[in-house]
């Protein structure tokens, strides 16, 4: 059996399940052509009781990725909201990563996917550091990818689509046998698009810059830290970044739901900063920690108690 983390059910269809039991056949549509959307999404551990993190942002992003991909979700917003709070219920976890999924069923062959059920499941996990354990306290170190981004017209980067990953995949496999941490990716046109599950961030002068919204998933922590940092006073700019830029920033991190707020140490060989967590970095990454804590009432409205 795997030793990958797991839990005791799933929610699938409607219904909770043993874990081994949420199978699907080897000729469900999202396995040969990858039409499917998913989130990740974490629950912490607050004061309070377990809570989940902007889970209807979330949910929201869910819908908005199956409206562009052409899926019709056979449920509302306030059933999956509800399903994901029973999963994680369900299983006594604490803490954990949750992972729906919206994907085709196996109804029909070839490219016609309008025949096939759509069908949703939701699981949860504990998850630790998505990037290893030192990640978050020292940084990782980062090469820029050989594989681009995709451009916003050949996949939806609005939509976070199953077979989109495939892109994010080989740029992650390129960088791990090449001795780094993780992948950055330009977009089309040459300038820094994101991680391959992550957004960026740079710090140069005590001013913020990040990647504009065409090529790159609209990352939710993503939000949550550019509302942090202005409401620090902490001036961000969304604007394109060239590669050189990168190189000569004072600090710099990725976002994500799975990577939560990461310093970045060096990118292709070049050291950034302190090679290790800028305090710019490090300011925000409390606040950030803090707010899923629910230690911050000013951002409260982003947890949803189980
Ligand atoms: N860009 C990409 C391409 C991406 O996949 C993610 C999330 C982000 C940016 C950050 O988005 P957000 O989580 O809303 O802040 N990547 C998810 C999947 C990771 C995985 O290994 O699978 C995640 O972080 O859950």
């Amino acid at each position: 059996m795997s030793s990958a983390p797991r839990s005791d059910k799933i929610w699938m269809d409607g219904e909770l399940i043993d874990w081994d039991k949420a199978n699907v056949h080897v000729l469900t549509h999202t396995l040969h052509y990858g039409v499917g959307v998913f989130e990740g999404i974490r629950c912490y551990k607050t004061k309070k009781g377990s809570a989940i993190f902007r889970l209807e942002d979330h949910t929201k992003r869910l819908f908005d990725s199956a409206k562009i991909t052409g899926i019709e979700i056979p449920f509302t917003m306030d059933q999956i909201n509800e399903a994901t709070k029973n999963t994680i219920s369900v299983n006594k976890l604490e803490e954990c990563y949750v992972r729906t999924i919206v994907f085709l069923g196996d109804e029909s062959r070839g490219l016609n996917a309008l025949n096939c059920n759509v069908r949703v499941s939701i699981a949860a996990w504990p998850w630790g550091a998505y990037l290893g354990d030192e990640a978050l306290s020292k940084g990782i170190n980062v090469k820029v990818s050989s594989f681009n981004r995709h451009h916003p017209n050949v996949f939806m980067t609005k939509s976070k689509t199953c077979g989109a990953y495939v892109n994010s995949i080989m740029a992650k496999t390129e960088a791990l046998k090449a001795g780094y941490d993780e992948a950055i990716l330009l977009d089309p046109y040459g300038y820094v698009a994101e991680g391959s599950g992550e957004n960026i961030f740079i710090v140069r002068n005590g001013k913020i810059k990040t990647p504009p919204l065409p090529s790159i998933l609209e990352g939710i922590t993503r939000d949550s830290v550019i509302r942090i940092a202005h409401d620090m006073g902490i001036e961000v700019t969304e604007t394109n970044l060239s590669r050189d830029e990168l190189y000569i920033a004072d600090e710099a991190f990725f976002t994500g739901t799975a990577a939560e707020l990461t310093p970045i140490r060096a990118v292709d060989g070049r050291i950034i900063g302190n090679n290790g967590i800028g305090p710019i970095t490090k300011k925000l990454q409390t606040a950030y920690f803090e707010a899923f804590r629910g230690e911050t009432d000013v951002y409260s409205e982003w947890l949803s108690y189980i």
